[in-house]
């Protein structure tokens, strides 16, 4: 199960294709994608399509490609988009949507649960007017990575698009891991895509493809989507060999992330139970679990990850005390346990390893 002989729990992007995928790869059927003839390519589309409620769909190479072809179509230069203060959009895809396509991100506060609230949104969005920049789309994120994984509700999404839809507004859902907040909450992921006007979920997270998102949306709007994406630099040719992955990853892979969401929960109760850490075991809603170290401990999170990684679990410092562990297909449950164990010896030795010079104090 290990990856590379060690309990990775960066991140679900570790994860390597499956045998089935790497057998669909070998043998797929390829052909020009520019062309529009990778049959492998049109099936995926399809199938993406098909399962998010929408009527078409465009594979691109990344979550960030895919964010940034979506906003690319629905503003102009000098439109805003509406995102999270926390929104993987907004701070870890570069700034590419101010970069690339003059877009103004206007910033309202993520709450715990992932969301923007209403009146937030509403107060975000700009009149007519010559000296403001138009409002064009609102950006939501579901899981919500830096809020925990947390998910964002069908009930939840529908307000958010009809209040989109009553000012004119286009809603894009960078739904990277959406299938994870689908199979938390027991709904089918149409409930959670379907009244957006786009949608892009990620095949090379939670599902173990090696490469590619899919961006989902009307056939007018993939058809914008076709030419910025062009512009990106983003089409493929032969992208069947990574369509085929993806095609397997739709059809295996969906249903056992919940295995992955009660591993993050078995990780999370195990970690609660440590002294000099903590972590919010509500917040543990899907994939993800964060903790916190303690200000009594003599050493920081990048420190306490660097001795994991030592003793072959490795995880992601996210602040000077916060933590990130993401469960995934190549943790099992056991590994689960002995990444607690390992954790749980560091924390509870560290002090003593500092004052023996063996660990480096912050
Ligand atoms: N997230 C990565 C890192 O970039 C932080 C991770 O390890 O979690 N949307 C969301 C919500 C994401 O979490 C990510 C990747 C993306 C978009 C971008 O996807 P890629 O990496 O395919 O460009």
């Amino acid at each position: 199960m290990a990856l590379n002989g060690c309990i990775d729990l960066r991140s679900d992007t570790l994860t390597v294709p499956t045998p089935a995928m790497r057998e669909a790869m070998a043998t797929a059927e390829v052909g020009d994608d520019v062309f529009g003839e990778d049959p492998t390519v049109n099936r995926l589309q399809e199938m993406a399509a098909e399962k998010l409620g929408h009527e078409a769909a465009l594979l691109v190479c990344s979550g960030t490609m895919g964010n940034l072809t979506a906003l690319l179509a629905h503003c102009e230069r000098g439109d805003a988009a509406i995102v999270g203060d926390r929104s993987h959009v907004y701070t870890h895809e570069a700034g590419g949507l101010a970069v690339v396509g003059g877009i103004l991100p206007h910033v309202v506060p993520n709450q715990a649960d992932g969301s923007l609230r209403l009146e937030d949104i509403e107060a975000a969005i700009r009149p007519d007017n010559a000296h403001f920049a138009t409002t064009r789309v609102i950006a939501l994120e579901n899981t919500h990575n830096r809020m925990g994984g947390a998910y964002l509700t069908p009930e939840y999404t529908q307000r958010v698009a009809d209040l989109a839809r009553a000012h004119g507004l286009k809603l894009h859902i960078d739904g990277a891991r959406i299938f994870n907040a689908a199979v938390a909450q027991n709904v089918d992921v149409k409930a959670l895509a379907q009244c957006a006007d786009s949608v892009t979920f990620c095949l090379s997270k939670g599902l173990s493809g090696p490469a590619g998102s899919v961006l989902c949306g009307s056939r007018a709007f993939i058809r914008i989507a076709h030419k910025r994406r062009k512009v990106l630099g983003g089409a493929m040719r032969q992208a069947g060999v990574i369509a085929a992955a993806g095609i397997v990853a739709l059809e295996q892979m969906i249903e056992r992330l919940r295995e992955d969401h009660a591993n993050a929960r078995a990780l999370a109760e195990r970690i609660a139970q440590i002294e000099g850490l903590h972590v919010a075991l509500d917040a543990v809603k899907t994939n993800m679990v964060y903790f916190d170290l303690d200000p009594d401990l003599p050493f920081d999170a990048a420190e306490l990850c660097r001795r994991a990684a030592a003793e072959r679990v490795k995880m992601l410092p996210t602040g000077p005390r916060r933590v990130r562990a993401v469960t995934h297909c190549y943790v099992s449950r056991q590994e689960i346990i002995e990444a607690a164990q390992v954790i749980a010896h560091l924390v509870r030795h560290g002090e003593a390893q500092v004052a023996n010079g063996k660990l480096q104090a912050y």
